[in-house]
């Protein structure tokens, strides 16, 4: 899917951001582009990109078809369990070989290889999250000097490191059979989920999947540098710790200069002996400095730090980097009348509520990630009122761009990107083994992760793992009690003796967890493994249930911080398409089941959707099977919001000694593939119906509603620091088969508290029915807003259902009909529609056409309603008029 039009302004200002991936001070090759690639028995001989990796490679060459389509990733299953030579030749400039040392860097190998040089060996890899350098100085020819890099079948390495650890067992084994995928996984430093994960395929990659050059040099390269913003609370005063790293040949003297214009320039001298050497600066600034806030919180000044290193011998090296000043605690401390500790992000002192989702990897085939991807997510999330997003521990540390993009100034409004990053190590749902080499490799990628992330600002907390405290507490893999201290030796060994040592010594500026969910400084007296770390009371907790009713909003836990909750459904039959054909448009086809990872997946989702709607009852099977998709993103979409809304206005709440609930992000942004799972944004980047809603459950200023035991209830939840609002709570009655509102009613003018949640609206129900006269729970539904003393809207209009859908009484078919015109702004449409009655989660869907609605699954009231779609390539009226489906509740049965 093309973009292009609009992320293009944002690509632009972002291409001044980066420094290319060389050594500043060495001479470069790159050795990216094409190279030849064969299997272990040479019966497959194909040309291939690097970066990239086997499947692309084969597919590029008409070898294979998409991996993706329909049952393609059983069929292709072959390719991960060969093992794969890929080589290249080059030639090198006389002058170049001459230099005093030569090097080959792999940003990252997709993962066991081992590599030659002329037929000479001259290193081997285990991780792909590391970055690896091999000296071949002497190595090389005038001519034709042949490269080769061996991959083995990560799935073959996998099973034999698993077997060779004899002394007691790493679970688990495989995953469970639903996900076909392959087993051993935590035995290889490589993202956790392309052996399959419960959303995703099994494709377990092998490939160059980062870029590959020579660097020759006679003195010294510059490795890499970072630059860390400290604020010194005793001088009130700002300090920039600058660290940079050096190759260095020969000895050497330079001067270095420093300078963030406007603020603070300085100069340092330089001593390098010989050898890998690192060496740190402080800038000490003397000025007032303008912070960076998180979305929706204020401004990202982002300050330009240049260096300029002027060597003895008249070489000099420049290189620049953005920095950000601000200051992110993790707040775990007492709470009045409530056991247990607080767990929220405090930012240049201020309480930040944390609103967003979880980050997977965007493709099983890295090598295919696109910026427009990545741009189009992340654009997503902000539309979309998330001001934070969690790298998952399953999947890859992303990269470069998409933290610059977190990072990033709205220069213009089409690059406002400024998310939190909540950083993940890359170990999940498993026990990870201990040998020494294994800790070792894992030790090298947490430096340079660390390292190559710490400069940015929109990281803001590491945590060392995803749900593996949980595992062990909760007894996932059923482990003898005798052997119990065993895996907790290895947990404290890798996540804390290792992963958060190694974090600390190099970044003391952000928070560390060693897992999620965690009970944080609790977990950590229990001897880092609570006895529950999923206690409301203390940390994060990670919440699922699919068969209770999801309406029974009691039934969430009342945590700390939401990191993890969520409810699957399926992406549109315009996604689903690309990869089916019109006989798995059901259900019940096998393609179906194939495609759903989760245990009970479409049952669940069809269960649950089914407390509270009619399921489609089509005669014809594709409408039924474009209902069923529908009905399963009302269900989620209905499902994340109500307990999203729970979370959000328990901030203030202390209720049975739990509350003061700091975070809220859902389980999951994106999509790995055309599949259900729990995202909202589909793969390919459309919106799921709750993705149009989370604009609106994570509004600055909301107006959350519920019923409590009889009561009819409404919150103000602000998250503005400021302003104090006086506002009152606009509340309608309408019945369902007339657009003139029953009643109406009015709240006294409230106050309401800056960064809280303030009950405004409170009526017993039976009351309220009574006294609006022709309304029952079945007949009619309420609306309600937040509006300032004069009637001044400030908050999204919000409903809620006094009874299931399911049970509506004088809800009917309303006929919508559409016009579209022409906005007359780029690439924007009006869409009018007309309605003989009241609908309920109006749907519009443009299949294939990218681009988003303002509005999407709402409540439509009165019989004209008009609604804008924003496109993300040139389209016409007349395109989106041919391509417009519109569906709501009532239509599908
Ligand atoms: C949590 C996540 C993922 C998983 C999701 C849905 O366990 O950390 O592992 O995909 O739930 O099951």
């Amino acid at each position: 899917m093309n973009h292009a039009v609009w992320s293009f302004a944002c690509l632009y200002l972002l291409e001044a951001l980066f420094l290319d991936g060389a050594s500043a001070g060495a001479e470069t090759f790159s050795l990216n582009g094409k190279w030849k690639l064969l299997n272990s028995n040479s019966s497959v001989s194909v040309s291939a990109e690097v970066p990239g990796c086997v499947h692309t490679a084969l597919q590029r060459q008409g070898f294979i078809s998409d991996p993706y389509y329909r049952f393609n990733d059983l069929a292709y299953r072959w390719i991960s369990l060969d093992n794969w030579t890929y080589t290249t030749s080059f030639s090198v400039p006389t002058h170049a070989r001459g230099k005093g040392k030569a090097v080959l860097v792999f940003e990252g190998v997709d993962t066991i290889s081992t590599v030659s040089l002329n037929g000479v060996i001259i290193g081997k890899t285990d991780n792909m999250f590391r970055r690896y350098d091999f000296e071949v100085t002497g190595l090389l020819k005038d001519q034709e000097n042949v490269l080769q890099v061996w991959i083995m079948s990560a799935v073959t390495y996998a099973s034999q490191r698993s077997r060779a650890h004899t002394e007691y067992r790493v679970p688990p084994d495989c995953p469970p059979p639903v996900q076909k995928g392959e087993c051993h996984v935590n035995f290889i430093r490589k993202a956790q989920s392309s052996f399959s994960w419960d959303w995703g395929p099994s494709f377990p990659t092998l490939g160059i999947w980062k870029g590959v050059r020579l660097e020759v040099f006679n003195t010294l390269r510059v490795l890499s540098f970072t630059t860390v913003p400290k604020y010194d609370s005793g001088n009130s005063s700002w300090n920039v710790e600058v660290e940079l790293f050096f190759d260095v040949v020969v000895a050497s003297k330079a001067l270095v200069l420093m300078s963030i214009p406007l603020l603070h320039s300085e100069e340092f001298h330089l001593s390098l002996t010989p050898g890998q050497s690192r060496k740190s600066f402080v800038l000490q600034i003397n000025q007032s400095v303008s912070l960076w806030w998180p979305f929706g919180h204020g401004e990202q000044p982002l300050y330009e730090l240049e260096i300029q290193i002027n060597m003895e011998g008249g070489e000099t090296f420049n290189a620049q980097r953005k920095v950000a000043f601000r200051t992110v605690e993790l707040i775990q401390e007492p709470i009045p009348s409530s056991p247990g500790l607080s767990f929220y992000f405090r930012i240049n002192g201020k309480p930040i509520f944390l609103k967003g989702s979880n980050w997977i990897p965007v493709h099983a085939f890295q090598d295919q990630v696109t910026t427009d991807m990545i741009t189009v997510l992340l654009r997503s999330a902000q539309k979309a009122n998330m001001n934070a997003l969690r790298v998952w521990g399953g999947g890859v540390y992303e990269q470069d761009l998409f933290y610059s993009l977190c990072d990033m100034y709205g220069i213009m409004s089409i690059c406002l990107l400024f998310c939190q990053i909540w950083q993940d190590f890359m170990f999940a749902c498993a026990l990870y083994p201990t040998e020494k080499d294994f800790i070792q490799t894992v030790r090298e990628e947490v430096t340079q992760q660390v390292r190559r992330l710490k400069s940015h600002p929109s990281v803001v907390i590491w945590s060392g793992n995803n749900e593996n405290e949980a595992a062990i507490a909760a007894d996932w893999f059923s482990i003898s009690a005798a052997e119990r201290p065993l895996y907790v030796r290895d947990y404290v060994s890798l996540y804390v003796e290792n992963i958060r040592d190694l974090v600390l010594q190099e970044d003391s500026t952000r928070p560390f967890l060693v897992s999620s969910p965690t009970n944080g400084v609790e977990s950590e007296k229990e001897g880092w493994v609570a006895h529950d770390p999923y206690d409301p009371h203390y940390g994060d907790t990670h919440f699922y249930s699919y068969y209770n009713d999801c309406w029974n909003w009691t039934a969430f836990p009342r945590t700390r911080f939401a990191s993890e909750y969520g409810f699957q459904s399926w992406p549109s039959l315009s996604t689903l398409s690309k990869v089916s054909v019109s006989s798995d448009w059901d259900f019940s086809s096998n393609f179906s089941s194939h495609r759903q990872h989760h245990e009970d997946g479409n049952q669940q989702m069809l269960k649950q959707a089914e407390l509270h709607y009619i399921l489609p009852n089509s005669s014809d099977p594709v409408q039924r099977y474009r209902d069923t998709i529908y009905i399963t993103q009302v269900m989620q979409a209905q499902c994340v919001k109500i307990q999203t809304e729970f979370y959000r206005r328990s901030r203030s709440d202390i209720i049975e000694g739990k509350g003061h609930t700091m975070g809220t992000l859902y389980w999951q942004l994106n999509d790995i593939w055309q599949g259900p799972s729990w995202s909202s944004v589909e793969f390919g980047g459309k919106w799921k119906m709750l993705h149009y809603w989370a604009a609106d459950f994570y509004a600055p200023v909301l107006s959350a509603g519920v019923e409590d035991e009889g009561d009819l209830l409404m919150y103000a939840v602000s998250d503005r620091h400021s302003e104090r609002h006086k506002v009152k709570a606009k509340v309608k009655l309408y019945s369902w088969s007339s657009f003139d509102a029953v009643c109406s009613l009015e709240s006294n003018v409230t106050t309401v508290k800056e960064g809280g949640s303030t009950l405004v609206f409170q009526h017993p129900i039976s009351a309220l029915l009574e006294q609006c006269g022709n309304c029952t729970r079945r007949s009619c539904i309420v609306t309600f807003h937040l509006s300032t003393p004069e009637g001044q809207m400030i908050s999204p209009l919000n409903h809620i259902f006094l009874s299931s859908p399911r049970h509506a009484e004088g809800l009917q078919k309303p006929d919508i009909t559409f016009t579209v015109k022409d906005a007359g702004i780029v690439q924007s449409f009006v869409v009018t529609l007309h309605c003989s009655f009241p609908a309920v989660y109006v749907w519009l869907d443009v299949d294939d056409i990218p681009g988003h609605f303002n509005v999407n699954g709402f409540l439509m009231l009165s019989n004209k309603s008009t609604v804008t779609f924003g496109a993300w390539r040139p389209t016409t009226a007349e395109e989106i008029t041919a391509n417009l489906h519109i569906t709501s509740l009532r239509d599908v049965y």
